[in-house]
């Protein structure tokens, strides 16, 4: 499997993993796990040809770690990022003092006036780290970084997941724990260290 095929299948398992098992006739468990026989079937019923070996490709060389194996390695279910009901159990954790929240110059009037929202997605998405936040917040336009005050928000009562793959997940971020700082100073080519 060469990469622009790899990405093709990750691109295409996060469809089915996360947000329309139904295009390929598959059923999620509630906490989002399916047969690894199962999905094969599936998506090789549908004129997609993915065997074993190159799902454990995928899987592993994954730049986000995406998704992941059960322990015996009979299942498989997507890290984060699901539009469909699931519960991931994953289980509450005390956050960093900061979290970042890439996201695109076109949102912030929007972020301002009802803080950050799940729109589609199960939970918002935070990143311990700025580096990814760029590259997220460019998916949808101009990007812009966020600094959200998990500390404070976490003391106020509100709970703070993180995923396998190391995505903070949290229902909302009302608007008073936004610092917007950092967001007229920085461009991809120019980002300030932040700690
Ligand atoms: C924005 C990728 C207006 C929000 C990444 C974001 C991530 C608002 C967009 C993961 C708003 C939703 C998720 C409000 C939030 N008004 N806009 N009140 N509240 N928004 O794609 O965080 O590659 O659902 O800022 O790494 O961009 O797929 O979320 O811009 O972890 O594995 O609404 O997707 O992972 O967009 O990305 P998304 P996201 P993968």
């Amino acid at each position: 499997m060469n990469e622009k095929e790899t990405i093709k299948t990750s691109k295409f398992l996060s469809l089915v993993l996360r947000h329309e098992q139904e295009r390929v006739g598959l059923n999620l468990d509630t906490a989002g796990w399916v047969g690894v026989d199962e999905l094969l079937q599936a998506v090789n019923r549908r004129g997609v040809t993915l065997t074993l070996d190159q799902l454990k490709h995928v899987v592993s060389t994954s730049d986000k770690k995406r998704f992941a194996f059960s322990e015996d390695g009979q299942r498989i279910r997507a890290n984060q990022g699901h539009s469909v009901e699931v519960d991931l159990q994953y289980p509450p954790q005390t956050p960093p003092e900061f979290l970042y929240h890439g996201t695109a110059t076109r949102f912030l009037p929007g972020i301002r006036e009802n803080g950050l929202q799940r729109m589609e997605r199960h939970d918002v998405h935070l990143s311990a780290e700025t580096k990814i936040t760029f590259q997220v917040g460019g998916r949808h336009g101009k990007p812009v970084l966020l600094i959200i005050r998990a500390g404070d928000m976490h003391r106020a009562g509100h709970v703070f997941r993180r995923s396998a793959n190391g995505v903070w997940l949290v229902n909302h971020v009302p608007r008073e724990f936004i610092d917007y700082s950092q967001t007229e100073s920085q461009t991809p080519d120019n980002q300030p260290d932040i700690p």
